[in-house]
């Protein structure tokens, strides 16, 4: 349709307003609920604050920070519902990286949980010297029965006693509703911007494709700023008419807790978490199984599916998506889910492989992956990125792929992790999967150093699961291991052992840190 207001469409009474929507930890220890009925009353009231009392006018940015809480989902929703753009943050970005965001996104308003204030009132301070100096509001998670925590919870239980409710804006479908930034592997955060319908379309296209129904409830770890988490834990069960649990501190324990309480139905997170939850379940914590454990963020190597397999009798649905894209794109479904494939596109999206001169590759050779689909990349004010994104309606994502015969994806690597020595194409992510499934190896990260005999060494950095077993027999006993799995001249000429590797903020391996030219 030509006009479409996106929240008002996740929340509509059809799908029936007594239905659980939104499960959060409650004051006894337990977890409480909001209804849908409960979660559009209090979206249209804050509506109601954000356009009556604060001024916000359709159009206009609201920066949102806070960790996944009830008052997050209810800012984000209603920000939408009043014709604003919602520019949600991660809750780790510091004062720099938000200055950013706030100068980029120009925004005309910030709502910020009471626990997450001290980065961006600097950021604010920072960003005034820009000329921006956007009204900041504190407030608590928003459950109903928590004390309140800043203004805007005492501003929206005023709006809610005095029976204020704004009606849904009717904004068209192609105005923007969010922008969402994303911290690639250079440079400072892109924002990507998205429109109501394109949360239609991967409401529509997604949910299907793993079989969401009404009676389930999603759980996981994703912040709702990263569109993974927007669309797991938000869009997707909303539209659906089930629910999702909302756990501001998603820890491993934290979430084998709330499958355990909440009975959660399907797992979202990224392949880090599934490693650390598959060391508890090992070490012997209860796991109460969900129906469905969906992986993306990063790709999920074999070794990890086979494990989590093995533990637990369930498959992970490995996906790829993109900030970009809003979701994901490329997954393995059903009879598809196998150790290391990422499976097929999603229907309504297209995929092809791609060589250096922009040429379709044949199935089986290594091509860099572009997707067409009914998402697509829009950066903020960029256009030289959007020029070297997007092509003839391809969208060129930096990953590396070969598809088989039978039409599966099989990840590669990102097209700059790709290691050339002495003359050889190594890609990282195939020799970390390899070293993840030795017993000793608790993580890894691959990556090419500089060497003046073969241009680049294989490196693996190394977190042991027994770090008292670093040294150099671990280290010749790794290289072996790889030696009999993979080519030889695969194999990591340099073991170097650590005990954290970098990662973003949403989980995703930053393997540019771990070389000398990018680390300066
Ligand atoms: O990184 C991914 O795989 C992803 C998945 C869903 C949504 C967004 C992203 C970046």
């Amino acid at each position: 349709p030509e006009m479409m207001n996106s929240a008002a469409r996740l929340l509509d009474p059809a799908l029936g307003p007594g239905r659980p929507a939104l499960h959060f930890p409650g004051p006894d220890g337990g977890f409480s609920t909001l209804t849908r009925g409960q979660l559009a009353e209090r979206v249209a009231a804050l509506a109601a604050v954000l356009v009556e009392d604060l001024g916000l006018i359709p159009g206009q940015r609201v920066l949102l920070r806070a960790p996944n809480t009830p008052m997050l989902a209810t800012a984000w929703l209603a920000v939408l519902w009043a014709g604003g753009v919602a520019v949600a943050t991660m809750p780790l970005l510091r004062a720099g990286e938000l200055a950013h965001i706030l100068g980029k996104a120009r925004v005309n308003l910030a709502l910020c949980d009471a626990t997450l204030t001290d980065e961006l009132a600097a950021a604010i301070d920072a960003a005034q010297v820009a000329g921006l100096e956007p009204p900041l509001l504190t407030h608590g998670s928003g459950a109903p029965d928590a004390a309140p925590a800043g203004q805007l919870d005492s501003l929206l239980a005023a709006a809610l006693a005095a029976g204020r409710r704004l009606p849904p804006c009717p904004t068209r479908a192609d105005d923007p509703a969010l922008i969402a930034f994303t911290s690639g592997t250079t440079g400072p955060a892109k924002g990507t911007v998205h429109d109501h319908r394109d949360l239609a379309a991967i409401d529509a296209l997604v949910p299907p494709r793993l079989e969401l129904g009404c009676d389930d409830i999603t759980l996981g770890s994703p912040p709702l700023a990263f569109t993974f988490g927007l669309g797991a834990l938000l869009t997707f069960p909303l539209s659906v008419g089930a629910s999702a649990v909302l756990l501001p501190a998603p820890s491993p324990e934290a979430l084998l807790q709330a499958l355990a309480a909440t009975r959660a139905t399907v797992l979202f997170t990224a392949p880090t978490a599934y490693r650390a939850l598959a060391g508890l379940i090992e070490a012997g914590a209860p796991l109460a199984p969900p129906r469905l454990c969906v992986s993306a963020g990063e790709h999920l190597p074999g070794p990890d599916f086979e494990r989590w397999r093995k533990l637990t009798g369930h498959s992970i649905v490995n996906g790829i998506g993109a900030t970009e894209l809003l979701h994901i794109f490329i997954a393995a479904t059903g009879a598809d889910a196998r150790p290391g494939t990422t499976g097929r596109p999603i229907p309504g999206y297209r995929a092809r492989l791609l060589d250096e001169a922009g040429q379709p590759v044949p199935p089986g050779q290594p091509g860099r992956l572009a997707i067409q689909g009914p998402t697509g990349c829009r950066y903020l004010a960029d256009r030289a990125r959007q020029r070297a994104y997007v092509h003839d309606g391809w969208n060129l994502t930096g990953d590396l792929f070969r598809m088989d015969e039978d039409g599966l994806f099989w990840y590669l690597g990102r097209a700059d992790d790709m290691i050339i020595s002495a003359g050889y194409n190594i890609g990282g992510p195939e020799v970390e999967s390899c070293l993840l499934a030795h017993p000793l190896v608790e993580d890894c990260a691959v990556v090419g150093l500089p060497d003046p005999e073969r241009g680049q060494v294989v490196a693996a950095h190394v977190i042991l699961s027994d770090p008292a077993a670093a040294g150099p027999a671990t280290a010749r006993a790794l290289q072996d291991f790889v030696k009999a799995r993979l080519a030889p001249y695969k194999y990591p000429r340099r073991v170097l052992f650590v005990d954290r590797l970098p990662r973003t903020a949403t989980g995703k391996l930053q393997r540019f840190r771990l070389r000398p030219t990018d680390t300066g």
